[in-house]
């Protein structure tokens, strides 16, 4: 028991990053194994794409000295919930919560946390369904549980993320410039989210007409 104890908290760090690229495997899988059914069942992919990454070792030493958390690997894994990150990009926001739904009903998902920035947007507008979910990896003779951030969000939220992105970090750029564009980002996103909400709304309008076509069409009984 000391032995594993000694193994347990004095963890390799690339041991830990190799578990964390193993629970975006197991969740990515799950995305597309969704995406996989819904085509066949709906005739639609409701995912995109899906980015993975893990943090780089620099962006956990700074969330580290943010947090205020002590240095070790056990309080990384215990504070640090974004390490592995999936972030799935779907057309519709109708989408995002119906396959956050599917996803945190499986029974080897447990959500850690959730939140709703498409519901409550940042005030930089940024918009996204967050959610920490645990995950367990199966190894040679254990089974552990990893954290993983999921983002869920639309193209469109997307395509604004990453270039408010930019401009969070071009320190360079004249102070009183920077809040005029972040000013304009605010009310891009807020755009954004009504077209995606009127986009969401013709493709449901369009899905209800194809389903009354296919009803008037006569039934072909298989024997
Ligand atoms: P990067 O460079 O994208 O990796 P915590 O809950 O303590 O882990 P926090 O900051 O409360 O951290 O988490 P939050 O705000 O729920 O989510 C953080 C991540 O969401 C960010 O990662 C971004 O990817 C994204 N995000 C949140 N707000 C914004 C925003 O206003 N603009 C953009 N473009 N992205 C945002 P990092 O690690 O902060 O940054």
């Amino acid at each position: 028991e000391f032995m594993n104890r000694m193994q347990e908290n004095f963890l390799p760090i690339e041991r830990l990053m190799s578990y964390y690229r193993c629970a975006i495997m197991e969740v990515e899988t799950k995305f597309r194994v969704l995406n996989e059914q819904f085509s066949l069942q709906y005739d639609r992919n409701p995912i995109e794409t899906i980015k993975t990454r893990v943090k780089s070792f620099d962006g956990i030493l700074k969330k580290v000295k943010r947090k205020q958390i002590p240095f070790s690997l056990e309080s990384i894994e215990e504070n640090i919930n974004d390490i592995a990150g999936v972030r799935v990009v779907c057309s519709f926001p109708e989408d995002i919560y119906l396959l956050a739904e599917c996803l945190l009903q499986q029974d080897d998902i447990r959500l850690i946390e959730k939140k709703d920035y498409i519901k409550n947007p940042k005030p930089s507008g940024y918009r996204s369904l967050h959610l920490i979910v645990e995950v367990p990896i199966f190894l040679e003779n254990e089974k552990r549980p990893m954290k993983v951030e999921v983002q869920l969000r639309t193209i469109a939220m997307d395509f604004w993320a990453s270039l408010e992105h930019k401009l969070r970090y071009k320190k360079e750029i004249p102070e009183a410039e920077a809040v005029q564009m972040a000013e304009e980002l605010t009310e891009c996103a807020n755009v954004i989210a009504d077209w995606d909400k009127k986009m969401g709304e013709i493709r449901n309008r369009i899905e209800r007409y194809s389903e009354e076509k296919d009803e008037s069409l006569p039934a072909i009984g298989l024997a």
